[in-house]
């Protein structure tokens, strides 16, 4: 079965705390729940990590050759700013598929731009957190449309 890594970024550990308006009432551990069970439909093995630090969040991009078919990666406020992930992502060959809870597009100018969408597979926003669900269903397709090639 393939495994699937999911990260989040930093404060994704606060959902469903603080800031419902934008974020929903669902929280961090709901999703995870979620994702494994839409993971285990799909027959999805899912990893799922959260860390407020951009160099673990980097070393964890970094495990994903050898040991995971593809990253979900919600990298929070990070993707605005890190050229690190950026970097990390782009050594990926497995693809990646980036998700925010919020249309980001909707949201002030500087949350408009993400670094790692230019390594990005494809990227989900403004779909709350069925975008993970959204996220797995479309790695799914991708490693099955690669398994027939
Ligand atoms: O929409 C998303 O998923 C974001 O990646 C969420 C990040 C934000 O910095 C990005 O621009 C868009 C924020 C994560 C959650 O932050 C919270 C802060 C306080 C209370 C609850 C969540």
């Amino acid at each position: 079965m393939p495994s699937i890594l999911i990260l989040n970024g930093p404060n994704l550990n606060l959902l469903g705390r603080r800031e419902p308006g934008i974020y929903g009432h669902t929280t961090l551990a709901d999703i995870e729940a979620m994702c494994a069970t839409e993971g285990e439909r799909l027959g999805l093995a899912v990893t799922c990590r959260q860390s407020n630090s951009e160099g673990e969040l980097v070393s964890w991009v970094q495990e994903v050759p050898g040991r995971f078919a593809g990253l979900i990666l919600n990298a929070g406020a990070y993707s605005h700013t890190s050229v690190a992930l950026l970097d990390a992502a782009r050594a990926l060959d497995e693809p990646l598929i980036e998700v925010h809870l919020s249309n980001i597009y909707q949201r002030e100018t500087f949350r408009q731009h993400s670094y790692v969408s230019l390594a990005a597979t494809g990227v989900l926003c403004g779909f709350g957190a069925r975008g993970y669900l959204m996220a797995l269903q479309a790695m799914a397709a991708i490693l099955a449309d690669a398994d027939s090639r």
